[in-house]
């Protein structure tokens, strides 16, 4: 049966009515169910040797349209409700977004099993179940508040399983519940990712926002992602967290393997455990355990679970690299704890410097430092980032272990962020060079042939215009705040943290404000778009959400500035807004302090939807810069080697670039303003203020000078339409190389080694 027939059937069924008639809500009811079992009967990728992909965060979005890209039946079904006086992008909205993840580590697993699938290879993914996500974000008061972010209803493409892992801890066991989602490739079979969840979990005992009793493992466990961990409660439900998750996925893959009669002693042969970041890391110790549970002497554990773990490293803030206290270990999963120190004795046998140590002398367990003794690949997530590991932050161990590091630069699946998102321009390149670059992605090389084709490069800038004017509608539907869509879509959105610097943009924001007020108006209007969220306990980050907000209130009270400038923080930036925020981006910020930022992922999808990259020489900046060289791209400010020295010999003083540029001081004073304090908080605008003149431990003074001039000239290049649409089809041209099928087929070369 054709899948028209079958909708409409489904929804004669379940609500005996005709789709003309039916609601929205019940024709996504309709839509659902019959899409649900489209994958159903796909087949599983089936192969000798697996990868499972360990991660704390899938930011998966909603999977309505990819669901139905990758079934081949979207345009059909588009087809078919607009016949039926409904909007297939409305019924879509209707889907509750799953936040289940932080931000760019999240949205890249969800990318990498988009490609794993798309490629054919036998890979699923293994995380929690959280059933309030990270939180939900609003505004009051021009401050960010955390209110819980429930996704799971009756109409979620969760599949319960009959599947139950019992999981010790040092006071009680708990038995696990499996949900599994299909990830189906792009016209093809399908995976699976697997979220561990518990039964007892009770919503009703969070409270005023996301405050709930969190050493209630118990009603608690998987409620949130993150919870938290500013206090030891919240530290040891991560730890709970952690275990729960890594335990079921051993006993799962364990087994599995037992099941198709293969020896525990050929693990390594059939299955590879990717380690996504820190927080997975205790798999290694428990599959250790678990194998010598299983008979194998912990030499035979030891050896084989290091020929199957590999780790990604995606960071180098110290703060993200795990540490925990022996004495947690201890108090929540003691059986660890003798595995931890004959791994701790192994490494120290390697290489007796405390540097290396996985316990060190303050009893501290380093999980970073277990992964790469017992793992046998390490990666960063971009060239510079890889090579920063090597040269500096992890230049012991990779004199250890030369041959375990590597190189992935991070990418994203083209099918959400391309067809599904920006489905004008998908068709217009559809036109141009034919659909092979959906299958291969490099084949957008062949849009350059147009560089000088003026009806190209108009139809180019009309498809941005018309991604703007619907973002506009969006915004204005939804933060009741008017754009103008012929100024300049200027976007940051990305977490909130000092390191990606969005109180420098802030400072640009003031200097044109000044300006403006001055008389001096900018070359072109600018709209400075924002989205993000901070961590509930990272103060300094809600101060800077507070002055974006603050500056914005005041710009538009101001008729003398806002028809030339405006702001606007959007509230609860998640997947869903990205979807509409980046195809109708022209500049795209990405402005962090160079060597802080190991990738960016989103500076991939905004060059590939045709916005312009302003940014540091940091990250996967630096491969875009290489691939479309000077022209098509705004760099600026300290490189990363610059930073590093500054950092090693601590002679960097905001004050000292003050005292050098008194217009800067200006713009820095403005945050605590008689304008500003008339409507902030004084205690957040003064705790910024002060964290700038005097830390600034992310050099946003250091670079701000150079940022303002920089964007000045992007914004006066902008007016040259047809030179900015050559950069932009140039951008669009060179993507290719940031699709996960490329990023997924080197892990799969040389790591995983599949097939
Ligand atoms: N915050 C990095 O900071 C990177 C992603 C994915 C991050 C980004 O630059 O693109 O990972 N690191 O590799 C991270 O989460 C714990 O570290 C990120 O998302």
């Amino acid at each position: 049966m054709d899948v028209k027939t079958l909708i409409e059937e489904r929804v004669q069924t379940l609500f005996n009515l005709s789709l003309k008639d039916c609601s929205d809500e019940q024709a996504y009811v309709a839509l659902l169910s019959v899409v649900k079992e489209l994958l159903e009967d796909k087949k599983i990728i089936e192969g000798d040797r697996k990868v499972y992909y360990f991660s704390a965060e899938f930011l998966i979005g909603k999977l309505m349209s990819n669901n139905l890209i990758n079934l081949g039946i979207r345009k059909e079904v588009k087809d078919l409700f607009e016949a039926n006086g409904k909007s297939l992008a409305e019924i879509e909205e209707i889907e509750a977004e799953p936040s289940l993840g932080n931000g760019g580590l999240g949205r890249l697993a969800a990318c990498f099993l988009d490609s794993i699938a798309t490629l054919d290879l036998p890979g699923d993914g293994v995380g929690l179940n959280y059933h309030l996500g990270l939180f939900k974000q609003v505004f009051d008061h021009n401050k960010q508040c955390e209110t819980p972010n429930p996704w799971i209803d009756d109409h979620s493409w969760l599949i319960p399983t009959n599947k139950h892992y019992t999981v010790d801890f040092k006071d009680f066991s708990l038995k696990s519940e499996l949900y599994d989602l299909d990830v189906l490739g792009y016209k093809g079979n399908k995976n699976k990712l697997h979220l561990f969840d518990i039964a007892s979990v009770d919503e009703h005992i969070v409270h005023d926002g996301i405050q709930f009793d969190k050493s209630n493992i118990l009603k608690n466990l998987t409620l949130f992602l993150y919870p938290d961990d500013s206090d030891e409660d919240g530290r040891k439900l991560r730890i709970y967290q952690q275990y729960f998750m890594v335990s079921n996925g051993a006993q799962m893959i364990l087994e599995d393997i037992k099941k198709r009669g293969i020896s525990l002693t050929e693990l390594d042969k059939h299955v590879c455990i990717q380690i996504n970041d820190t927080h997975p890391s205790m798999v290694i110790p428990e599959l250790i355990r678990l194998l010598m549970q299983e008979g194998l002497t912990m030499k035979q554990a030891i050896e084989i679970t290091s020929k199957t773990c590999a780790y990604t490293n995606h960071t180098i803030l110290a703060e993200a690299l795990e540490k925990w206290p022996m004495y947690y270990l201890e108090e929540i999963v003691p059986q660890l704890v003798p595995i931890i120190e004959a791994l701790d004795a192994v490494a120290s046998e390697r290489c007796a410097d405390e540097k290396v140590a996985i316990i060190d002398s303050n009893k501290t367990v380093h999980m970073a430092h277990m992964d790469i003794h017992f793992g046998f690949s390490i990666n960063g997530v971009a060239a510079i980032h890889t090579d920063i590991l090597k040269d500096t932050e992890l230049h012991d161990f990779y004199k250890l272990y030369p041959t375990h590091f590597n190189n992935k630069t991070n990418g994203v699946t083209f099918r959400r962020w391309l067809l599904s998102c920006n489905e004008e321009l998908t068709a217009f390149i559809d036109k141009l060079i034919g659909e092979g670059y959906k299958e291969d992605a490099n084949k957008l090389e062949e849009l350059q042939k147009f560089v000088d084709d003026d009806a190209v490069l108009e139809e180019l800038l009309a498809i941005k215009q018309t991604k703007k004017e619907q973002l506009a509608h969006v915004i204005e539907a939804r933060e009741g705040v008017k754009l103008d869509p012929s100024s300049i879509f200027d976007v940051q959105v990305k977490r909130l943290h000092e390191y990606k610097r969005q109180q420098m943009n802030v400072l640009y924001i003031i200097y044109q404000y000044l300006q403006i007020k001055a008389g001096n108006k900018p070359a072109h209007p600018i709209t400075c778009i924002f989205g993000a969220k901070a961590a509930p306990a990272y103060i300094l980050a809600k101060d800077i959400i507070h002055t974006i907000l603050c500056l914005q209130q005041i710009i538009d009270n101001d008729p003398e500035v806002s028809p030339y400038l405006k702001v606007v923080m959007v509230e609860n930036y998640n997947v869903t807004y990205a979807e509409s925020i980046i195809p109708a981006a022209d500049f795209s910020e990405q402005i962090s302090l160079a060597s802080k930022e190991a990738s960016g992922t989103s500076n991939m999808k905004f060059m590939l939807n045709g916005a312009v990259t302003l940014g540091t020489d940091d990250g996967a900046n630096v491969e875009i810069h290489e691939f479309v060289g000077d022209d098509n791209i705004y760099i600026f400010g300290a490189k990363a080697d610059t930073v590093i020295a500054h950092y090693q010999n601590g002679d960097y003083h905001p004050q000292d670039v003050l005292a050098n540029d008194p217009e800067l001081r200006k713009l820095v004073d403005f945050i605590v303003s008689d304008e500003m304090k008339a409507i902030g908080d004084q205690e957040c605008l003064y705790r910024l203020y002060n964290d700038m003149t005097n830390k600034d431990w992310f050099m946003a003074l250091l670079d701000a000078r150079d940022y303002i001039q920089t964007k000045e000239q992007a914004i006066a290049d902008f007016n040259d339409r047809k030179e900015w649409a050559k950069k932009m089809l140039i951008n669009i041209s060179k993507a290719g190389f940031f699709s996960s099928d490329r990023t997924i087929a080197q892990y799969n070369e040389d790591i995983w080694k599949l097939k």
